[in-house]
């Protein structure tokens, strides 16, 4: 019955399954259940509602000295490419508190849940009177492929998504587009510079390096330049400590580039080294523009 029901939210890459609750008496609580799945990049469940509750909360079931207690979660990770459920018998639930109507066993309970990055997402849950004999019963969820290996999940964020940017004191623009090659074990970004005397565009590839066990990226420029280097996840976005660059004149460089996570964007810092001390060569704020073209 619930199987019937299964809604896949492909736009968003979020798709809700085994959507129940539990039929209670108005006044009353009631915990409700959900399978997240998760085709796209990592995201957070940040809250839910529902028309029929005063408030509904994310719940986790605490053990502690023999007592058990729940507590109210601010959020629940959803990884990129995973799954998280929401499973009866399982620590976790959301609390629909202080419901409004009864909720009947076999009534429809439409609800939102809220993504930090997939933002609303609204769906129709079913009151069932027995949520784990609901759950077993219902199709299993199947969690979607991989979009991307799990060693290049710092690089989650920017993937599917273009972002551009303004050089400082200029009109010209860098466009940056990220996506996960096939099998998810890649990331490649391709971008152009626009707006400067000749047309100028390259490709990165970065890719798990098992041997440093690090994350490697090679770079390829339209005008023969190449660079590569490692890139190190922070707290705030990624360092790229120390990246070698052989210009199309035969000239070797050593740069190094910060990439500071910010609301919608991020910001790119990159310095050259010489004589033996770093300087800034530009400071840019990449902009989320839209999504990534597949190819
Ligand atoms: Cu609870």
């Amino acid at each position: 019955m619930i199987g019937s029901m299964l809604v896949a939210l492909a736009m968003q890459g979020l798709a809700l399954e085994n959507r129940i609750v539990r039929a209670a008496p108005a006044g009353g609580d009631a915990a409700g259940y959900v399978a997240i799945l998760n085709a796209g990049p990592g995201d957070s469940l940040i809250g839910a509602e529902c028309g029929c509750a005063e408030r509904v909360e994310i719940h986790r079931i605490v053990r502690e000295n023999g007592e058990v207690s729940m507590e109210s979660a601010p959020n629940l990770a959803v990884p990129a490419g995973g799954a998280v459920e929401i499973r009866p018998g399982s620590d976790l639930h959301l609390m629909l508190i202080n419901l409004r109507e009864p909720l009947a066993e076999g009534q429809i309970v439409p609800m939102t849940l809220r993504f930090e990055r997939g933002g609303a997402v609204a769906a129709n849950f079913t009151a069932v009177a027995d949520t784990r004999a609901a759950w077993a019963g219902a199709a299993q969820p199947v969690a979607p492929r991989p979009t991307l290996a799990s060693e290049l999940q710092p690089l989650a964020f920017l993937v599917g998504s273009c972002w551009r940017g303004t050089f400082p004191n200029t009109t010209r623009t860098d466009t940056h587009c990220f996506t996960a090659l096939p099998g998810g074990r890649q990331v490649r970004d391709r971008h152009v510079v626009e707006g400067a005397s000749g047309p100028y565009s390259g490709e990165t590839i970065y890719r798990w390096d098992t041997a440093a066990r690090r994350i490697r990226y090679d770079y390829y420029a339209s005008d023969g330049g190449y660079s590569g280097g490692t890139a190190e996840p922070t707290a705030t976005g990624i360092d790229f400590p120390e990246e070698a660059y052989v210009g199309a004149d035969g000239q070797r460089l050593t740069l190094r580039n910060r990439m500071t996570r910010e609301e919608g964007a991020y910001r790119g810092r990159s310095e050259m080294q010489r004589d033996g001390a770093w300087r800034e060569i530009w400071t840019i704020r990449f902009e989320r523009i839209g999504s990534a073209p597949t190819d």
